[in-house]
């Protein structure tokens, strides 16, 4: 194991004023799991304006609150009525650091908080000249990457053929969604189109029931077929429920959903519900936290890897740096630009042998187009208003 050093402190930044761009943009493909069909990204990104540089962070919520109780609309009013006037108001400097702490009143919210601390900790470190990936103690200069395949609109072949595409592009595993009555039988499938050399794993978007016994029969179904690991089976409070069938099967349980944070990640992993962790920086607050929970987890000896919400090259090349520190060991839902989008907001990620080149320009290493800035919708929170 590397240890990593301690994150040197950066100098504060000072704020001018926060401007949320509005992203709307088409996938490529449909992407269905089992919280619903989703054919376009609606977010935001945030932009920190400092008289040395601009910070920029992504808002990595759906357009609704369906993954969890974060939705754009709702991230949007919080910033802006809540989030962002705590930010300015009690002093000008600010640090990543303070950004969890100033923000620290205001439950939950957690996808907004961390775009401002990724972007704050941008514009510091942009000011500074270091990448994000050295800032954080990366031990690779480049990631491998998985893809995640959503529930296709054209059932088993559709998904074989999807795969197979995916597979000759090199991507280094495959996390296939399932659903109640879209489980073992496209597995089981999959396994056999792929042969046993592929690494697979499934994710159920919590749309299990661990006491419906049709539901823990096909999770039982899944435990047969040498998954990697099976991702958030139950709902995101269910840790009991986890812990409880965890044990039973061969297959590690990784949780995603439930994993708020690093005293969460505690309780999962030494519960037993979570023998793998699902680090995404959105869903636990920010960059700072993701470090922490890998940190637990590293302590307790259960590997992490890096997830994905369909990030912009905004919050991509966040989750790229984050997912070349040490104690990351699965190739992550780090896919290249085109597996989203015909046309990607920054300089695009590719795919190169199964892997994706980790930043290393300063700050997260990606900046939006500014042809694309200037069409897109922007509103600014000042800090003197
Ligand atoms: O970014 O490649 C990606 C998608 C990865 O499957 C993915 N994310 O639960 O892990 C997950 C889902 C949530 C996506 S909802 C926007
Ligand atoms: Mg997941």
């Amino acid at each position: 194991m590397n240890p990593t050093p301690a994150i040197v402190p950066l100098a504060a930044v000072t704020i001018d004023a926060v401007e949320l761009v509005r992203v709307d943009l088409p996938l490529v493909r449909p992407f269905t799991t089992s919280f619903g069909r989703q054919t376009r990204r609606e977010t935001l990104l945030v932009r920190v304006r400092t008289p040395e540089a601009d910070g920029w962070g992504e808002i990595v919520t759906p357009a609704a609150p369906v993954y969890s109780e974060e939705f754009t609309a709702g991230a949007a009013l919080v910033l802006r009525d809540h989030l962002v006037p705590w930010l300015l108001a009690p002093g000008s400097e600010v640090t990543a650091e303070d950004v969890g702490t100033r923000l620290a009143r205001a439950h939950g919210h957690r996808m907004a908080k961390a775009a401002l601390e990724v972007a704050v900790m941008d514009a510091q470190l942009r000011t500074a000249g270091v990448a994000l990936a050295d800032h954080l103690g990366a031990v690779v200069d480049r990631v491998p990457a998985g893809v995640s395949v959503g529930i296709p609109d054209g059932g088993i072949p559709e998904l074989l053929e999807q795969v197979a595409g995916y597979l000759d592009e090199g991507y280094l595993r495959v996390k296939a969604k399932v659903q109640p009555g879209f489980d073992v039988a496209p597995m089981t499938a999959l396994r056999e189109h792929v042969g046993t050399g592929v690494a697979l794993q499934v994710d159920g978007n919590a749309g299990y029931h661990p006491d419906d016994p049709a539901h823990v029969r096909a999770l039982d179904g899944l435990d047969e077929l040498g998954l990697v690991m099976i991702e958030q089976p139950f709902g995101t409070d269910r840790i009991r429920d986890h812990a409880r069938h965890a044990a039973r099967w061969r297959t590690p349980v990784c949780l995603d959903e439930s994993i708020h944070d690093a005293t969460r990640a505690r309780d999962a992993v030494e519960s037993g519900a979570a023998g793998i962790v699902n680090i995404k920086l959105g869903r636990v607050g920010g960059l700072l936290e993701s470090v922490r929970i890998r940190d637990t987890c590293r302590a307790r000896g259960v590997p992490v890897w890096c997830g994905g919400m369909l990030e912009t090259g905004v919050g991509r090349a966040a989750n790229v740096a984050l997912a070349a520190l040490d104690g990351f060991r699965f190739p992550g839902d780090t896919s290249a630009s085109n597996r989203y989008w015909a046309e990607d907001v920054t300089e695009p990620f590719v795919l190169e042998g199964g892997y994706v080149a980790v930043p290393r320009s300063p700050g997260i290493g990606r900046t939006p187009r500014e042809t694309w800035v200037a069409e897109a919708a922007i509103e600014r929170i000042d800090r003197h208003r």
